[in-house]
């Protein structure tokens, strides 16, 4: 019987956040009740330039920040804001025109506080303040590596997608 032969060529990404206090370096126009920088990104796991298949990403923020959608065009596929509180960014990768793919929707959990261990954080304030104020002034991150799968990818974009 006939074999059907399918092909899936997958390609490595990285995406989430990184979250520092903002202190006296306030950008000038960063609102007062802003306590945090912080950044949203989608990149290759060494950094790579990724738009040899990614044509744009678009980063949908939460509804208190004016113009919520925000569309980056071109590498890097980052956006650097500055809030207050913790939301779910709605993250979609749109392929280059070759790829003919749907585009990929999901959300990132922007993360601003440590996941730290109360416990451990308790017994540290109470033997070492200087490594407590350290950890609590550390960039603070949230980033998840995975990979996109095409599936059956056409003629042009798999060799494109083998080109690199
Ligand atoms: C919360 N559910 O209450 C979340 C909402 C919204 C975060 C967080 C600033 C927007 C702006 C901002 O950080 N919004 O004013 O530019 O925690």
């Amino acid at each position: 019987s006939k074999r059907i032969k399918t092909l899936s060529v997958s390609r490595p990404i990285v995406y989430g956040n990184t979250a520092t206090k903002l202190g006296d370096n306030r950008p000038p126009n960063a609102p007062v009740e802003h306590t945090h920088m912080w950044t949203i990104f989608v990149r290759g796991p060494q950094g790579e330039d990724l738009s040899y298949f990614i044509k744009r990403v678009v980063f949908k923020l939460h509804d208190t920040y004016p113009n919520p959608t925000r569309t980056v065009e071109a590498p890097p596929f980052e956006l650097t804001e500055t809030g207050w509180g913790e939301f779910e960014i709605n993250i979609k990768i749109h392929f280059i025109d070759d790829a003919n793919e749907k585009m990929l929707n999901f959300y990132h959990h922007l993360r601003l506080h440590p996941y730290y261990d109360t416990n451990r954080q308790l017994i540290k304030s109470e033997t070492n303040q200087v490594e407590t104020e350290k950890a609590v002034n550390s960039e603070v991150q949230s980033i998840f590596f995975d990979e996109i799968v095409f599936n059956e990818p056409n003629e042009q974009f798999f060799k494109i997608l083998m080109s690199t």
